[in-house]
């Protein structure tokens, strides 16, 4: 039995060099910003990193078909065929691939979506899309998602003054779990990375000045 399950495709379009870049050297921009701290540097400790297809384990569903066939048999073995059976899970769907959230943010400073779950550890994809009209330079969003203990208060007051790194205080680079690019109008960014192994409520938001008081944030929930 092959599992059904399918994520549907990520809009192709715009794809192109977006995920790839581990420390992309777009950053900080070329000049330097005296007030926002040590310039670049920023992305170098985001990690993107895909783990293969799989990764979660799917559960058993077997233990209902030996309970039968321990019926019909009426015998006794039928506690070491349980363990057999339990030892080879079917292999995972091929087609799997990284959980996948389509956000959306416009002129009204929202996200469409303010709470996220996935699994520890899973491997997840967040694709931003600005689908407003104003100006980048006005309206422009990101998603940022922070450690579990960080504050998103904190993180946004930092990154007031960044403009020359759009709005990514290098001082609290390691408070950032993954970010996507400051995404201007029409314009769609996405990052994939490695949901972490310890549960609870991660916080994320938009860091351009003054969106995170208007709402841009939210959870990602880790279970
Ligand atoms: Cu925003």
């Amino acid at each position: 039995m092959s599992s059904e399950r399918r994520i549907s495709p990520a809009a192709p379009r715009e794809r192109d060099a977006r995920i790839a870049s581990v420390s992309r050297p777009g950053f900080g921009s070329s000049s330097e910003n005296k007030k926002c701290g040590v310039p670049h540097g920023f992305s170098a400790k985001v990690t993107w990193q895909v783990s293969p297809p799989g990764y979660r384990a799917g559960a058993m569903k077997l233990p209902s078909l030996v309970l039968i066939s321990c019926v019909l048999l009426g015998s006794v073995g039928c506690g070491r065929k349980e363990t057999s059976a339990a030892a080879t899970p079917p292999p995972p769907a091929p087609s799997a691939g990284p959980k996948t959230f389509e956000l959306t943010a416009g002129d009204a400073m929202k996200f469409n979506l303010s709470r996220m779950e996935v699994t520890a550890g899973e491997t997840v994809k967040v694709i931003l899309t600005n689908t407003g009209t104003l100006p980048r330079d006005v309206m422009g969003h990101n998603w940022v998602l922070l450690k579990k203990d960080a504050s998103g208060q904190a993180f946004a007051n930092a990154a007031m003054t960044c403009k020359e790194q759009d709005y990514l205080p290098p001082q609290l680079a390691d408070q950032v779990i993954a970010h996507t690019r400051l995404v201007g109008p029409r314009q769609t960014d996405e990052v994939v990375f490695k949901a972490p192994a310890e549960p609870g409520e991660y916080p994320f938001l938009c860091s351009f000045p003054a969106h995170y008081a208007s709402g841009m944030k939210g959870v990602l929930v880790i279970r």
